[in-house]
């Protein structure tokens, strides 16, 4: 930047559907076959169609991850529907830097934020919008759309957080958020 400059910022956030443009912006993708693993009943999920969209993810990343005193902005959104009884949702993850803390903010839809401590406590927020969630450290966190619209979740976190998705992966969250009469329910 130039003393005296007045610029433009590079990226732009839309206010009607929370999408971001400019550069640099990451776009993910993530179909349901391949995050089967996350669901209880991995071969129902494995049975959509190949192309089934299960969430994906915008952020701007404005310095190179694992840099320390950054912070990243995103925003997720979760598709409406269910693996049997259980919501969409998304892999969950501790931060790698497990102490990091972010920020969650519904703009769009209905959901749960499901939480976890390190001692497998497992918890969730509503998500609507205008709800704003702070997921502290040492808490694992995962979306799930609870609703039939797409869920819009905006997300703030530190650029040397990172994602360990291992733990998750390998030990799932100690309790699972699915529809029971009709109203979302953790088992
Ligand atoms: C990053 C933040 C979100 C998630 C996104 C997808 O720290 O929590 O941007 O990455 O919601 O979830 P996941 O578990 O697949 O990364
Ligand atoms: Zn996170």
């Amino acid at each position: 930047m130039n003393h005296l400059e007045i610029t433009n910022t590079p990226v732009i956030l839309g206010l009607n559907n929370y999408s971001l443009t400019g550069k640099p912006i990451i776009n993910q993708q993530r179909t349901l076959k391949e995050v089967a693993s996350i669901y209880q009943d991995q071969e129902v999920a494995k049975q959509f169609p190949d192309d089934t969209i299960a969430y994906t993810v915008q952020a701007w990343m404005p310095v190179a991850e694992g840099t320390s005193g950054g912070l990243f902005f995103g925003a997720s959104t979760i598709m409406p529907g269910k693996v049997g009884t259980e919501y969409f949702m998304t892999k969950g993850h501790f931060h790698s830097l497990g102490d990091r803390a972010e920020f969650y903010w519904g703009i769009q839809g209905k959901g749960m934020l499901i939480l976890m401590d390190r001692d497998r406590n497992t918890w969730a927020e509503e998500v609507y919008p205008g709800s704003l969630h702070y997921i502290g450290s040492e808490i694992a966190h995962r979306l799930a759309n609870t609703g039939n619209e797409n869920l819009i979740v905006g997300a703030c976190w530190p650029s040397d957080a990172g994602h360990d998705y291992d733990e998750i992966a390998r030990n799932g969250f100690s309790a699972r958020l699915v529809e029971e009469d009709g109203n979302p329910t953790l088992v």
